[in-house]
């Protein structure tokens, strides 16, 4: 079953987006990257800046913290993704108005370069390239490799020149001496 996937031995990596506005944002931006990396089945390997972005979707909350994440894991995808959504429990995320504040999001962007779509989990993120606050933070960590390296580099430029999407850089933050956010 999924519990075999991947194989015994092999990493993927994995991009995962994090969002926050409700309570101390930084904060909790910095203790999910600290849960992440204590799994013992993931380990963070790439940082983005951390950027303060206007809500959209519904526009009456407060700003976000946005920032994305490498990860290197042996976690299956859905055994992935249900690890972040527990993360979020642990990080007191109560569902209340869709697309509402939050203390925190853990989004599963892209696995490897894997395609799929079952009711609990679509890769790539279906929605990801339309959404400017994914996409610039992404742009600091995706590794050239990946197919959609091109895409999300155009992409996040154009909404950066563009100026109109409410998106600034709020902080450059040190993950131990490991990340290098802005080697693109
Ligand atoms: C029309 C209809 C246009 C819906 C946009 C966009 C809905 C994004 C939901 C949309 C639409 C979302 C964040 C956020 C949310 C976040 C910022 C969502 C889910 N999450 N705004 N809004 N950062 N800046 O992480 O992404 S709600
Ligand atoms: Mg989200
Ligand atoms: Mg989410």
């Amino acid at each position: 079953m999924d519990e075999q996937f991947p194989l015994d031995g092999e990493w993927s990596v994995a991009y995962i987006a994090l969002g926050s506005n409700m309570g101390n944002r930084e904060q909790l931006l910095l203790t999910a990257i600290g849960l992440i990396d204590a799994h013992p089945k993931m380990e963070v390997n790439k940082v983005s800046g951390m950027y303060e972005t206007d809500p959209v979707g519904y526009t009456d909350q407060p700003p976000f913290l946005n920032m994305t994440l490498a990860i290197r894991t042996s976690l299956s995808p859905l055994l992935l993704l249900r690890q972040l959504l527990d993360f979020e429990q642990d990080l007191g995320r109560v569902r209340q108005i869709r697309w509402g504040p939050r203390t925190i999001d853990l989004d599963l962007l892209l696995y490897d370069n894997v395609r799929m779509d079952l009711e609990e989990l679509t890769l790539p993120h279906p929605r990801m390239m339309e959404r400017s606050f994914v996409l610039v933070p992404l742009h600091d960590v995706i590794e050239e490799s990946h197919q959609l390296y091109a895409e999300v580099n155009a992409a996040s430029s154009a909404a950066l020149l563009d100026g109109k999407e409410g998106i600034t850089l709020w902080k450059i933050i040190n993950w131990r001496s490991a990340s290098e956010p802005f080697e693109n």
